[in-house]
């Protein structure tokens, strides 16, 4: 297979830059931490590396070194009015090229290979009570494929440590082709006649997700390519990725370290942004009657910001300027549904509260981040029950860290063990009777 063997082949010349670097200079220090830091959530510890993706504040994010609008408009798709195949993302992500439209079909053609899902999986789904989360369903059905790890079986067997990410890759990508799959079947469990659609041989992985739910209009296929590429990856150190490599990283296999990355994902400070932000704007076009002046919505804007509320979808821990996520759905929703209701609440929000909170001026950053948006689309598309949007993210956030995990374990990243110290101590170091 390509993709094992562009892997295999970049694998020496990483591996020898990697300790050459370790090896000559381990003892550089990348910075200092202080109290606040290690109180505060370690925001700014730069003590992760991958080269997979880098949140640049100004720019955003970069695929491999690529920015946002040149991932959509380079990665091979089917016609030019189309978004990328998702298979070539992953390729991208993991080989750190553009494929070729022949190589982004062959993961293609592979994840459809892989798809098929143990009939065990639907059984736990379906045990179930009917008021299950479906995060829940989503983390436990990942887990309940872990009989099938490979990476498990073969260490068992026993194998050597430089072959490692071999099972972590094959695990992977066994793993993403039932993803699209398990999600829809928990939808059409959840909210519908809990028919499973079978996916369609004829569609590639993002566009049959679109089918499996049901929605089979060629633009929610194209908006769902685009949606998992957006969510696929954003460093290391937010939660979801964080949490998959600190469980991987102890050699345990991507459906573990995964179910734990869903598990960090459901949390409101994390997946759940999405479905905040929807809320809100349909909370002001439900107030006003419909879609709101500027000056209406500036109003609003004070009243949520002087409740003590903050703006949901604005605002960003490293960024300081439009996430280009958002904008590469703004301009989606701008060619396709421009008349959308919630979706002009959505423009005009993005012209005033830029304004209003740098008036205010306690955020950072005023711009609007991936979430002021994602939600009006789903919702426009007919994907309208608020708990499943986190789902949807953790689609998209699988493509992203499992490949940092095969690269993590290619690179022989170790155990992940920070050091803890008790509030004594830190008091003693900031009083100079204790050496930091
Ligand atoms: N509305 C109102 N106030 C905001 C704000 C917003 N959208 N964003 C930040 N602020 C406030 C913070 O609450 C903080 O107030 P205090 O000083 O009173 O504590 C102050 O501005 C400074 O915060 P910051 O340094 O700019 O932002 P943080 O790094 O602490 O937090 C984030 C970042 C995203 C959690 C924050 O901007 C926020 O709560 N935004 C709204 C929720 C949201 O959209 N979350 C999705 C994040 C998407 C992602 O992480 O990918």
């Amino acid at each position: 297979m390509q993709l094992r063997d562009k892997v295999a082949a970049l694998l020496p010349a990483w591996r020898e830059r990697v300790q050459k670097l370790i090896y000559e200079h381990g003892d550089v220090k990348v910075g200092d931490v202080n109290i606040a830091q290690v109180y505060g959530g370690m925001r700014g510890v730069k003590s992760l590396v991958t080269d997979i993706s880098y949140v640049d504040p100004q720019e955003g994010i970069r695929f491999r070194g690529f920015t946002i609008p040149q991932v959509i408009k380079e990665l091979p798709k089917s016609s030019p009015n189309a978004m990328p195949w998702v298979g070539g993302l992953y390729y991208l992500l993991l080989v750190g090229e553009i494929p070729t439209e022949a190589e982004a079909l062959e993961v293609e053609e592979d994840w459809k290979a892989r798809s098929q899902i143990p009939e065990h999986v639907f059984e736990v789904l379906n045990a179930m009570p009917a008021d299950t989360h479906p995060m829940m369903l989503f983390s436990q059905a990942v887990l309940a494929l872990q009989p099938s790890s490979v990476f498990a079986s073969r260490y068992r067997e026993g194998m050597r440590r430089e072959d490692y990410w071999m099972p972590m890759l094959e695990d992977s990508l066994n793993l993403i082709a039932k993803l699209p799959s398990l999600a829809a079947y928990i939808y059409r469990l959840k909210y519908k006649d809990g028919k499973f659609i079978q996916p369609d041989p004829n569609l590639d992985w993002g566009a049959n997700f679109a089918h499996m739910v049901g929605i089979d209009s060629e633009e929610y296929q194209n908006f769902s390519r685009l949606y998992f590429i957006l969510h696929s990856d954003h460093e290391s150190g937010n939660a979801s990725a964080h949490a998959t490599h600190l469980a991987a990283s102890t050699l345990s296999d991507i459906y573990y370290a995964f179910s734990a990355g869903l598990n960090s994902l459901a949390g409101p400070l994390h997946g759940l942004a999405n479905q905040e932000s929807l809320r809100w704007l349909m909370d002001i076009h439900e107030k006003f009657n419909g879609v709101p002046t500027a000056e209406q919505i500036e109003r609003y804007t004070w009243e949520t910001l002087n409740s003590d509320k903050v703006v949901p979808g604005y605002g960003h821990a490293v960024l300081r300027k439009p996430d280009p996520r958002f904008m590469a759905q703004f301009e989606f929703g701008n060619k396709y549904i421009p008349d959308d209701e919630l979706f002009r609440v959505a423009k005009l929000v993005f012209e005033i509260v830029p304004k209003v909170l740098q008036v205010q001026g306690r955020a950072k950053n005023p711009w609007p981040n991936i979430d002021a948006i994602s939600g009006t689309l789903q919702h426009h598309y007919g994907i309208r029950e608020f708990d499943f949007y986190t789902v949807l993210f953790g689609i998209g956030r699988a493509l992203g860290v499992s490949a940092n995990a095969v690269w993590a374990r290619a690179l022989g990243q170790p155990l992940e063990r920070p050091k803890s110290v008790t509030t004594s101590m830190l008091e003693e170091i900031a009083t100079g009777q204790r050496p930091s």
